[in-house]
């Protein structure tokens, strides 16, 4: 896959962890192959129904695009490299599983976007994000200035995109980038325990809802709401849903398939 990532594969939730801590963890093209691999292969795997992405050591999740491999790009090269990027971190936004960050540490600039691009945020106290592009003469181009106004408003995504700054977990934590946070040694066993609940649920309906939230983000409330009746309905056409409706009924827990 990638001599920079690791995947480990335990009940149903797979941990994929970036391995480049000399670096701290920055994204070159090896490691955004290696992602983009690792998720293609992940959707039609049985044995992973979730997925979580860190950072090798305590100091970084991710400290963004590799500066050294994109500082002598040209234009056209860094048109290329912007939508290769940009095509990885959209396979882990469309995946039909619950994708989440567990930020570990410095998430900058791309590694910043790839959090961005998880369904889910779980962050360490120690975590530290920001969109430093401007202070290198570029802006974010892995989705930094579309998801991240989307998560946060205009505002206080251009207020992290304009100065550059760098913020800790609790401003994270309150401007709504992140969804909690906890301490350093409890992150990975937090992200577990919130997918392992997630994971009694229907699978189909999981996909459901990451498609609907996905698509109506981009949609007039009207077409929203029509993607939203369109997976609905969808949904009755499975055994999931008459074994979910039929367990609260007989008063028991449901036995869900996946179909
Ligand atoms: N790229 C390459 N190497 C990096 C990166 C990076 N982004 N970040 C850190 N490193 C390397 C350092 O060069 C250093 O290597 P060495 O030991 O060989 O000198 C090693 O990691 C450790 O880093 P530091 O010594 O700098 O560690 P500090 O604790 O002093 O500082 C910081 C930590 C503050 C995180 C600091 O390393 C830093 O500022 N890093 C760069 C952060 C940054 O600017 N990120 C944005 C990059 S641009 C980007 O992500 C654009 C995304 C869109 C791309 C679109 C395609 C064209």
């Amino acid at each position: 896959m990638s001599e920079f990532l690791v995947v480990q594969i335990e009940r149903r939730i797979a941990t994929l962890t970036l391995t480049r801590p000399q670096a701290l963890n920055a994204l070159n093209a090896a490691v955004l192959r290696g992602i983009r691999l690792f998720f293609t292969a992940a959707e039609h795997r049985e044995d992973v129904g979730a997925v979580i992405i860190t950072g090798d050591g305590e100091k970084a999740f991710a400290a963004g695009a590799d500066i050294a491999e994109i500082a002598a790009c040209t234009p056209a090269q860094a048109l290329e490299l912007a939508r290769n990027g940009q095509a990885v971190f959209g396979a882990i936004e469309r995946f039909s599983k619950p994708v989440i960050a567990a930020v570990n540490g410095y998430a900058l600039g791309g590694g910043c976007e790839l959090a961005l691009a998880c369904h889910l945020r779980l962050a360490s106290t120690n975590a530290k994000f920001g969109l430093p592009e401007a202070g290198l003469g570029l802006i974010p181009g892995w989705g930094g200035t579309q998801r991240l106004p989307r998560l946060v408003g205009a505002g206080r995504a251009l207020e992290l995109i304009l100065s550059g700054k760098t913020i800790g977990a609790g401003e994270a934590l309150r401007m709504g980038l992140v969804n909690a946070v906890t301490e350093p040694a409890a992150l990975l066993s937090t992200a577990r325990e919130w997918l392992s609940a997630i994971l009694t649920k229907a699978p189909l309906s999981l996909a459901g809802a990451l498609e609907a939230v996905r698509k109506g983000m981009d949609q007039p409330l009207d077409q929203g709401l029509e993607t939203e009746a369109e997976v609905f309905s969808r949904l009755f056409a499975t055994e999931d849903m008459r074994e979910g409706c039929a367990a609260f009924l007989e008063k028991r827990k449901a036995g869900f398939k996946g179909r």
